[in-house]
Order: structure tokens, then sequence, then C-alpha cells
């Protein structure tokens, strides 16, 4: 079972350790199921791996989703043995599946020391699934297929960004495994081409509704007296509120949860793969809001939908010399925007 996250590396750390599990344990009768760690109805909103399964001819009905799976109650009949990848702590919620932990992997800094008889692997390598491809590697040989090597090939290369050592995550081991994939699987296709079609799936919102977006990438912060939801979402300020009945989606999002509000951090990509991000605020107190401003935007503003929309006092990161309009992050010639005294909308630094 991999992480809460189930990113790309935990959905096929747990496939591929699983199937090598089947594949090499001598346990009779012994069912191995990589659990995905997301309930079903979120998997959509993971587009990278979508893609990467999809292509690789993997059907969304073979997996098993975190509800579709009663660890707790296999647990308490004696009959769960847990393997966890690209994590090794359970959250507080999965307590009581401590004890049927035997075997973790993971890629990240020892939080939990865990005694014998469980077996650990935990290596700072790029990926967690360069791991399970030298756990597989180590075992009986012939024991990897072409799918599986497929999938561990491309989860490689985009956790380590293409193996680029100036993005600074990929390590010896890393390239030692894809190099390892690609000698026993001639056929895989070019580093460039994996890397840069998952990467795009990454950033691919174009199947999703409205409320899958607000999901994909949600955090949700709560104070006394409210609940504020910060969802990043990957498309340009303006796309995205140009969506059809975006006000109603959101306005429907933010009942269903209890949240007082939605800050929308958009972010886009240029030609040359150069970040903007923006900010949008949702509310339905929204005037409260704007009255709290301290005065309102003075330069064309963004397409916003309705009077439910805040623009941000602060829409753009704080960058010394670069002057945006604090409500749509519109960059502005040295001197701002007409009639506007410099010290009342130049952003301040973050404090
Ligand atoms: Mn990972």
């Amino acid at each position: 079972m991999g992480n809460e996250a189930c990113d790309l590396d935990s959905t096929v750390s747990a496939l591929a350790m699983a199937y090598f599990l089947a594949q090499s344990s001598p346990a009779p009768g012994a069912a191995f199921v990589p659990v995905l760690n997301i309930p079903r109805a979120d998997f959509a909103l993971r587009t990278e791996t979508t893609f990467l399964l999809r292509d690789r001819g993997v059907p969304a009905a073979s997996l098993i989703f975190r509800d579709e799976i009663d660890l707790g109650g296999l647990h308490h009949a004696g009959l769960l043995s847990l393997t966890l990848v690209d994590h090794h702590v359970l959250p507080g919620a999965d307590a009581a599946l401590e004890e049927a932990v035997v075997e973790v992997l993971d890629h990240r800094p020892l939080e939990r020391e865990r005694g014998p008889p469980c077996r650990v692997t935990v290596e700072p390598v790029g990926s967690c699934a360069t791991l399970v491809t030298e756990r597989i590697a180590q075992g009986p040989p012939g024991l990897l297929d072409r799918t599986t090597a497929a999938l561990l090939h491309g989860t490689i290369l985009l956790d380590c960004i293409n193996l680029s050592p100036a993005a600074g995550k990929v390590t010896p081991r890393d390239v030692a495994c894809v190099a390892l994939l690609e000698e026993r699987f001639p056929e895989l296709p070019p580093r460039d081409s994996v890397f840069g079609a998952l990467q795009a799936a990454k950033f691919d919102v174009s199947g999703l509704t409205t409320e899958q977006m607000l999901r994909k990438d949600l955090k949700v912060i709560s104070g006394d007296e409210l609940v504020l939801a910060i969802s990043g979402v990957y498309v340009d300020l303006e796309t995205f509120l140009l969506r059809p009945g975006l006000l109603q989606d959101l306005d429907a999002f933010c009942q269903a949860r209890g949240y007082a509000g939605l800050v929308a951090m958009t972010v886009s990509f240029d030609e040359r793969h150069e970040p903007t991000r923006k900010l949008a605020v949702f509310s339905r107190c929204a005037g409260r809001w704007r009255r709290r401003r301290r005065r309102p935007c003075t330069c064309s503003p963004c397409p916003a939908p309705g009077p439910a929309w805040a623009p941000s006092p602060r829409a753009t990161p704080w960058r010394p010399g670069r002057r945006c309009c604090p409500s749509c992050g519109q960059r502005w010639a040295a001197r701002g925007p007409p009639g506007v005294p410099r010290r009342r909308w130049c952003p301040r630094p973050p404090p």
C-alpha cells in the first residue's frame, strides 16, 4: 500500500511490489493485493497516473482502492500482512494496522524506527520506484515483465525530473535503475518523450470537472471562526474564471464542505515552462472581505464572473523590483497605474 497522496510513485510502487511478491513468495494460498490509498472517486484527479496506466493497458477496473478493501477487518481476522511503499508511518486513523506491517520501502528520511521482524528499506533516492526496481532485480530472474518495467521507468523519470542533475532529485541509484530497465527492455520509449508526456498529463486538467479541479491539489486551513479551502488550479486564471457554471460550482463546493471561502491559486506555464501564478478568492461573504481591503483595484480587472469574487490583496508573490496590480497580478511598467500613489499599490514583502 502506498501513501495517502497516492501519486504515481505510490501507485506504481504498490502495483510492482505486489506483483513481485505474488510471483516470488513461497506462501501458498496467499493473495497479494496492491492497494491504492485513496477512494476510487479520487482516482480521476491523479491525471499522470491515469495516463500512464491507460497507456500501458492497465484498466482502472482492475485496481483496488482503499474504500474497496476492509484492511481493518482483515487484520482483525489475523489475515493481514502489510507492506508499506513510498511511506513508512501510518496516519493516526490507521494506527490499528501498525501491528500488521511486515515491510517498508521508502525514500524519505526515517521518522520512526521499526524493529525486526519488520524488513526496512529506507534510502534517500529520488523515487520509491527505484527501490522497488532494485528489489525486483535482486529477486529471481525473469520476474520483470514489459508492463511493470514501463511503469517503473516512467515513474522514476517523472520523480527525478528526467534524471536532470540540475533539478536536484536524482541519485546515481535512480540513474542505474533507469539504465537497467532500458537494457532489459530496449523497446521502452525514449526518456524525453516519456517524461514530457507524463509531465503534460500531470498538469492536464482539461478532462476534469470544476469540483475535481478544486480537489486535485486541495489544502484546508481552519481557525476559530472559519474553514478556508486553498486549491492549486493548473490553468491560467482567465481560463478558470470563464468556466461555464463556475459560480454555482464554487458555491456548491464550499457549501457541501462547510468552507467559508476558497482561495484558488492558479499556475500556468508559458512556452519556456516558466510558471505564472495568480490568486482569486471566492466567498459567499465576499462583501465583508471587500470592506477590509484598503483600497479597490484600479487597474482593468480580470473577467470576474460575478459579485462573489473578491480580488486578493496580494495577487502575486512579492518580488523586489517587480510591480504588479495587487488585485489581479497584472504587471505594470515602472511607475504603476496612473493616478495611484506608489505606496498604495506596490505589494509589500511577506512578513
Ligand atoms: Mn515517492
